[in-house]
């Protein structure tokens, strides 16, 4: 069976995370983890076979690169936006070689927290770095792997700022300014708008529960008509 993402399906599906820092994402993945396992696969005896990861820093040469990438300084000569997204693009390719399209054969269902549109949006829109090389270098990372739903938690730029508040001046990204950061936000609107089939939008706004209940039950839609029945 050969689904969105074009991998030889042995039920395994890809679903990603993506917004603006502090939008949610993590808090928000876990909680889809716990509600997919206990209401949607609670006769699976074993447990339902998922796999939470990130980009970057899932992989042992992954958490260097992401040491490297979010350290806060670097002697002061800064990061050329260049090399930032190749190092980002080196994560994910090993991400996808050695995680992604592993687990996917085996057959689990993976979270990952961002993924190809982060860098559309930051090193695109963020950065100014031409789109079509961006798509260009996504395209070699991924080896043609594509997520099956990815979810776009969309928060203001100054609710996001204020719900990072008190965990420290922020890494080295986090410390960008708000005309950055409203370009990344603008880069992950385009991409909703672009790819509506793949991306859907979540309102990150509210309580945990309230964006989690949300996510369920587009989550929920989602399983009717795309997957549930091809397991
Ligand atoms: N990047 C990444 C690129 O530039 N290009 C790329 O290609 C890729 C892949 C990654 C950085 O790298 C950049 C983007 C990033 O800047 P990261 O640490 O992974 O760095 O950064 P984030 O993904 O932004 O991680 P954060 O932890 O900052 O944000 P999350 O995961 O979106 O948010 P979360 O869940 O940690 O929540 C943030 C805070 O808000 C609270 C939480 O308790 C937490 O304190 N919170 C809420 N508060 C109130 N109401 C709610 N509904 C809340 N939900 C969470």
């Amino acid at each position: 069976m050969i689904t969105q993402s074009g991998q030889n399906k042995t039920g395994g599906r890809f679903i990603v995370f993506e917004g603006i820092d502090g939008c949610g994402k993590t808090t928000q993945l876990h909680l889809l983890h716990d509600w997919l396992q206990a209401k949607m696969f609670p006769q699976t005896p074993d447990g339902f076979p998922m796999v939470m990861t990130q980009e970057p820093g899932a992989t042992a040469l992954g958490r260097t690169l992401r040491q490297i990438l979010l350290a806060p300084n670097h002697r002061d000569e800064g990061v050329d936006a260049t090399a930032e997204l190749l190092l980002y693009a080196a994560d994910r390719a090993q991400h996808v070689q050695k995680v992604l399209k592993p687990k996917l054969a085996e057959g689990c269902w993976i979270l990952c927290d961002r993924h190809v549109d982060s860098t559309v949006a930051y090193q695109g829109f963020g950065r100014g770095i031409d789109r079509a090389l961006i798509e260009q270098i996504n395209k070699i990372a991924t080896d043609g792997l594509v997520s099956d739903l990815t979810l776009w938690l969309d928060l203001s730029v100054e609710v996001s700022r204020s719900r990072r508040w008190g965990r420290g001046s922020g890494d080295r990204i986090e410390q960008l300014d708000l005309a950055f950061h409203r370009l990344v936000q603008q880069g992950f609107e385009s991409l909703a708008q672009e790819h509506p089939q793949r991306i859907v939008r979540i309102d990150a706004s509210g309580s945990e529960a309230e964006v989690a209940l949300r996510i369920q039950q587009t989550v929920g839609d989602w399983l009717r008509t795309h997957a549930i029945e091809e397991l």
